[in-house]
């Protein structure tokens, strides 16, 4: 399989990448990083030394992705057909996501440790 997603079930900006593949029908390898674990850890790090999620690694092209809007965009570019007319007129949608459906995410994750983080 051409493409790989790294992220965690329960991290919003992860949430982004998944829409995109599923609404798509876009098939991919899911691969859960738990950054705890040390194996798991070192693993993705390897893949991305910044270690934030999601990241995209596509292998027909050896490209890695990170950063949630840009998978997007790549997975937009490459796998369901390119158009800049569209994301001119709507905008950066995924942007306005981080900005409006994040912060309502974030009682869903109370008693984590994701508000010392954010
Ligand atoms: N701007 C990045 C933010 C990515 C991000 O902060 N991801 C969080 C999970 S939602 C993460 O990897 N946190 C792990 C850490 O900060 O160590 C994006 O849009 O992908």
């Amino acid at each position: 399989m051409s493409l790989k997603l790294y992220f965690h079930p329960l991290a919003s900006f992860c949430h982004k990448a998944l829409i995109a593949l599923y609404e798509n029908g876009i098939p991919f390898e899911p691969i859960i990083v738990d950054l705890r674990d040390e194996v798991s850890s070192a693993a993705f790090r390897a893949i991305s030394p910044m270690a934030k999620m999601p990241v995209l690694r596509d292998e027909a092209r050896s490209r890695t992705v990170a950063e949630s809007t840009i998978i997007i965009e790549f997975v937009d570019a490459h796998y369901t057909g390119y158009r800049p007319d569209a994301i001119r007129a709507h905008g950066c949608g995924s942007c306005l996501a981080d900005a409006n459906v994040g912060p309502l995410l974030r009682p869903l994750r109370s008693g984590t440790d994701a508000e010392d983080r954010d």
